[in-house]
């Protein structure tokens, strides 16, 4: 067995594997981070780390796990230091990370995670804890009064569960100490992520103290970013194939691609670390980057998850391999999707979209669908929905977008085409359920139990009559002749047109 990595064994590593270029310790905590998963071990992480390495700076970062203990214990053992593996047909690279300080587990010690984040050393709070985390509407972007860690944390505001429950408690402790304050920054998955994150907790401020949300508004910086690395959930295969190469066991290891992108708003309050040393973007205005991935990547992404596990693959990889399955990828991205992107330049988009179907055959990553499949519910509306409603307002086709959908409601019954059931992971599970239990067998009950999750769908793409009677069409085709057969039907007719 390999010993565990750890600080004393860094100059033993081999000549290959990059570690950190400075001594970790020696650098302090300036950066508080919610959500201490993979994604943000293999970016936001990763590129401090490189900042650290060229500028120094006491940038290190204080993690804080919203929910479980795993990542902490796999990191204190090491002293923070884990592995980031970077992988492509080519081969594995291997470099190690020092710019994680510490993990602490909110709900072990709600107050020691408010109070890292309310440090006055901390000046920069950053997020991943995915779409569902900001417990908000995803239709309206309203905060969701109704969620239980909502409710919650407004009963008990000090000792806060959620994400908007944690910002506001430590931007509390920083107004009653007068403490300066810091900027908030967001790392998801969705649209003007910052806008998103500030209106939910001011949205949660204005239900306890009307003066706190004044200061809030005044003072503290929400920008945007996009952020973007493909991030596989971990195996026992992954650690295993680090430790032959590291001589070390990393149990916090995490693999991913080559390729990484971090588009940051710069407007920021107070100093932030010089991110463009390590490769990251500061522009004035994140929305056209932002829209072009979470349409072109994530967009393209659901939709391989959906129809690809309908169709049996298991990875990404697989799905893009299958003709039918990458041309209507082709048509989503060149046809349907960059014609809505109105404010990046063509040639731009399309280079953008020949690399995302380079990354996406990566054959190294073992991508699962189901990962990607997980939280649809919190996923649709920024990836797909928003191009449907644009388009359809111009009457302009869009049958791989209505297909895409279409999918999603075939695959959360919960059902493979070849009887056996799987789980629905997503936050509106259960209610996912009692649609598909009441509407039966039929594509239009179907169709129309889903379409009536308002937080999904609005209130404008259910009303609109022609696209409901294509989604039923295509809901119709997925269910009695499969979605190998309807892919077949569709990419032919799409290249006969
Ligand atoms: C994926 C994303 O799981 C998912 O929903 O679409 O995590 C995707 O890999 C990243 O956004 C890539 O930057």
């Amino acid at each position: 067995v390999s010993p565990r990595l750890h600080p004393d064994l860094l100059g033993r590593l081999p000549a290959a594997v990059r570690r950190p270029e400075y001594v970790p310790a020696r650098h302090g905590v300036g950066i508080a981070h919610l959500g201490i998963g993979a994604f943000h071990r293999a970016h936001q992480a990763w590129y401090l780390d490189e900042v650290l390495a060229r500028a120094g700076g006491d940038w290190r970062i204080a993690g804080i796990s919203c929910r479980s203990a795993t990542v902490r214990d796999q990191l204190q053992p090491q002293a923070g230091l884990y592995t980031v593996a970077e992988r492509s047909a080519a081969g594995a690279s291997y470099r190690v990370i020092g710019s994680l300080a510490e993990v602490l587990v909110a709900p072990e010690d709600v107050a020691a995670a408010v109070a890292i984040m309310a440090a006055p050393v901390t000046r920069l709070i950053t997020l991943t804890v995915t779409e569902k985390g900001y417990c908000r509407d995803s239709a309206t972007g309203q905060l969701d009064a109704a969620h239980p860690d909502i409710i919650h944390d407004l009963a008990e505001p000090d000792a806060p569960r959620s994400a908007p429950g944690l910002l506001l408690a430590a931007l509390r402790a920083r107004w009653q100490q007068r403490i300066a304050a810091p900027t908030i920054l967001c790392c998801d998955n969705l649209p003007e992520n910052g806008r998103a994150v500030r209106r939910v907790v001011l949205e949660l401020a204005e239900r306890g103290d009307a003066a706190l949300g004044a200061w809030i508004e005044a003072e503290v910086a929400f920008p945007s970013s996009m952020v973007d690395r493909i991030v596989p959930a971990t195996t026992a295969a992954d650690i295993a194939a680090a430790a032959a190469v590291l001589g070390a066991h990393d149990a916090a290891l995490v693999a991913t691609e080559p390729f990484s992108q971090w588009v940051v708003e710069d407007a920021f309050v107070g100093p932030r670390p010089a991110l463009e040393l390590a490769g990251a973007q500061l522009v004035r205005d994140v929305r056209p980057f932002e829209l072009a991935k979470l349409r072109l990547l994530n967009g393209s992404h659901s939709t391989l998850a959906y129809l690809g596990s309908l169709a049996g693959h298991t990875f990404v990889h697989q799905a893009m391999a299958d003709t039918d399955l990458g041309a209507l990828i082709g048509q989503l991205m060149s046809v349907e999707v960059a014609p809505t992107l109105r404010d990046t330049p063509p040639a731009e988009l399309a280079s953008y979209q020949s690399a995302l179907l380079a990354r996406f055959a990566n054959p190294a990553l073992q991508h699962r669908l189901r990962q990607i499949a997980m939280d649809g519910s919190q996923k649709l509306p920024q990836r797909l929905l928003g191009t449907l409603t644009e388009r359809l307002r111009r009457a302009e086709p869009v049958p791989a977008l209505t297909l895409a959908v279409a999918a999603w409601m075939r695959y959360v019954t919960g059902r493979a085409e070849d009887g056996q059931s799987y789980s629905i992971d997503d936050p509106l599970a259960a209610r996912l359920a009692a649609a598909v239990n009441r509407a039966g067998p039929t594509a239009t009950a179907l169709a129309g139990e889903l379409l009536a999750i308002t937080e999904i769908f609005g209130a404008e793409l259910p009303a609109h009559t022609t696209f409901r009677a294509a989604l039923v069409r295509e809901l119709d085709a997925l269910l009695r002749q499969g979605a190998r057969a309807t892919l077949r039907a569709r990419v032919a007719n799409l290249r006969r047109a």
